[in-house]
């Protein structure tokens, strides 16, 4: 392929079955990692698909998707102390887990320090997205404090010690998940543009009250990425072979990727038992934050709309909600938007429905 205006973009994502084969859909995509969405844990793993890790997110064999990552650059992998990674001399992702434990705290810093040195010694220093599935999210932990704070404390604890600024922190996810235990991967860049955004309608996360737990969470509502095509062309040994992606291949592609949201303003939970308001709210916090103000307060050129979220992920906590809520959702993104809904708890036990997406 010649025509780079013909050429995808370097870094793309798509659900599809879980059963497909992710052969690449054409020679020069490569395969990144796989989310495989299913209803037992599994990996993460290295396969011929780079990464792959599959979260307890659904009931049934048949109602589960595959999220795959995929790259226009040949992909190497490796594994650091359980993290294992796949990377493309621009983007790096990578995924553990954490088994069942009484307590996840000290598990939950050790894997995410380790994710951290990871990034650190591949020279991948801009993490953009973070995702993590939490088993029994609102049950406490053996010491009486609820898992999602107890995981909390052990991330927070991570990035602390890791002397990570906190105004760099990166969109995240943290949502539950079937069964036991804590999966969790993200994506970082090496010379893409990262520049983390707030929501003014809500207290950053990594503010929030005490009375949320001993620890707030580490996230920011959204990441805007630029990414690079081909990296700055100042290969390193590390960098994976290029044969593909020319040294004057300078192409960007911009993203906005929006963390999970949910009917909270300022710290507050919003319309407990309501699914109708909880998901109107929410889907005017992600308007909010992707929107022109808040992006032109954020440095950006230009910011998003609902419809130019193309990819979507919806967690629902009641099966009996998710008619009410695929309405609701297909009122307010483009037709041609790739959603997928989940049947999962949410962080905090009167939040009902929480939404993710990708701007483009
Ligand atoms: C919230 O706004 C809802 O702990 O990584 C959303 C996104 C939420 C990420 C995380 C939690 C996380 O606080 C919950």
């Amino acid at each position: 392929m010649t025509d780079v205006a013909l050429s995808p973009d370097t870094l793309d994502v798509e659900f599809r079955e879980r059963t497909e084969e992710a052969a690449p859909d054409f020679p020069g995509v490569h395969t990144l990692g796989v989310v495989d969405h299913g209803p037992r844990p599994a990996g993460p793993s290295l396969t011929r698909r780079g990464v792959e890790l599959t979260v307890p997110m659904a009931a049934a064999e048949a109602d589960g998707f595959a999220e795959v990552w995929t790259t226009t650059r040949p992909v190497r992998t490796g594994c650091h102390r359980g993290i294992h990674y796949a990377y493309d001399g621009e983007h790096l992702f990578c995924a553990g887990r954490v088994p069942a434990a009484r307590s996840y705290a000290r598990r939950t810093e050790e894997a995410y320090t380790a994710l951290l040195e990871l990034t650190g010694e591949l020279g991948y220093h801009s993490l953009f997205r973070m995702w993590n599935f939490i088993g029994r999210i609102n049950e406490d932990n053996a010491d009486r404090l609820e898992i999602y704070r107890d995981f909390c404390l052990g991330r927070a604890t991570a990035f602390e010690k890791s002397r990570y600024p906190l105004r760099r922190l990166s969109a995240a996810t943290g949502i539950g998940a079937l069964g036991e235990g804590i999966s969790f991967c993200a994506l970082s860049a090496k010379s893409g543009i990262c520049t983390p955004l707030e929501n003014p309608r809500q207290i950053a996360a990594y503010h929030y009250p005490r009375r949320y737990g001993p620890k707030s969470p580490s996230f920011a509502r959204a990441t805007h990425v630029r990414h690079t095509a081909a990296g700055t062309g100042t290969g390193t040994a590390e960098d994976a072979p290029s044969q593909d992606a020319p040294a004057h291949d300078h192409r960007t592609h911009d993203r906005l990727y929006v963390s999970g949201t949910a009917s909270i303003v300022g710290h507050a939970s919003v319309h407990a038992g309501r699914i109708e308001e909880q998901v109107r709210t929410t889907l005017d916090n992600i308007a909010g934050v992707i929107g022109d103000a808040n992006a032109a307060a954020h440095g950006l050129a230009h910011g998003y709309r609902l419809t130019d979220l193309y990819r979507a992920k919806v967690y629902v906590r009641h099966a009996e909600h998710l008619d009410a809520v695929r309405r609701l959702c297909a009122e307010a993104f483009a037709p041609e938007a790739e959603i997928a809904f989940l049947n999962v708890d949410i962080c905090r036990s009167d939040l009902l429905v929480e939404i993710e997406g990708i701007a483009r």
